[in-house]
């Protein structure tokens, strides 16, 4: 850590004053207790370097360290499919919807809320361990600069859904652009702001591909929006 020209010369100032007032107290003290000169002086010198380390101490650098992990995984199954992952604890509110869709899908999920750039190395390990633990499709929902998904698509050979979350200064458009400009080779796949709901179906599409049941889920969803 260093200090600027303009704080040393605070710190300098402040010293001095606190000196000549720890001086002037200590002195008293001292002729009062009946102290020779020297033992006045020893004492002055002394208190001086006790006022001198806090003041000048120039602190370590700290190492960064991430945000203290509030929110674990939520884990609905032994064996989830997919996997959710949200910037922040103020993303629930909307993927409720999504989780609640995947439930009525019959689709085994787990949940994690971890943000890319407060928590990296949280949302590292736990994107980079996805496929290995049998998830087949990850949603990541995130506000603003959202780079959640991308940073998610950069660990896992995984398929990525993003959800923009509607955002108080730019509607959600500042989301949905981060997510959908994606540079050429690492896709991101994109629902509407706040469509939560079909990030879900959609993740329970592509499982249908190789899981009969999970198209057998989508197209009776399609018959219940059918009317049939
Ligand atoms: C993003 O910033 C989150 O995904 C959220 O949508 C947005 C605001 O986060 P908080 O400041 O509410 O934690 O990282």
């Amino acid at each position: 850590m260093t200090r600027s020209p303009g704080e040393w010369f605070s710190l300098a100032v402040a010293f001095v004053v606190a000196a000549v007032v720890v001086s002037f107290l200590v002195a008293i003290v001292g002729s009062f207790l009946g102290l020779p000169i020297w033992g006045i002086g020893v004492l002055v010198l002394a208190a001086l370097a006790l006022l001198a380390y806090p003041i000048f101490r120039v602190p370590a650098p700290s190492a960064p360290t991430e945000t203290a992990d509030t929110t674990e995984r939520t884990v609905m199954s032994d064996a989830p499919l997919v996997g959710i992952v949200m910037g922040s604890q103020s993303d629930m509110a909307v993927m409720e919807e999504c989780a609640k869709t995947l439930e009525a899908l019959g689709v085994p999920y787990e949940l994690l809320v971890a943000s890319a750039h407060r928590q990296p190395a949280k949302v590292h390990e736990w994107a980079a361990g996805l496929a290995d633990r049998g998830v087949k499709v990850v949603i990541a929902a995130a506000g603003k600069a959202a780079h959640l998904g991308g940073v998610v698509a950069a660990y896992t050979p995984l398929p990525v859904i993003a959800v923009p979350m509607k955002t108080s200064d730019l509607g959600g458009l500042d989301s949905l652009l981060s997510m959908v400009q994606m540079p050429s080779g690492v896709p991101v796949a994109c629902v509407a702001i706040n469509g939560a709901r079909n990030a879900a179906i959609l993740a329970t599409q592509i499982l249908g591909t190789s899981m009969p049941e999970y198209r057998a889920a989508v197209e009776g969803l399609k018959s219940e929006m059918a009317g049939a």
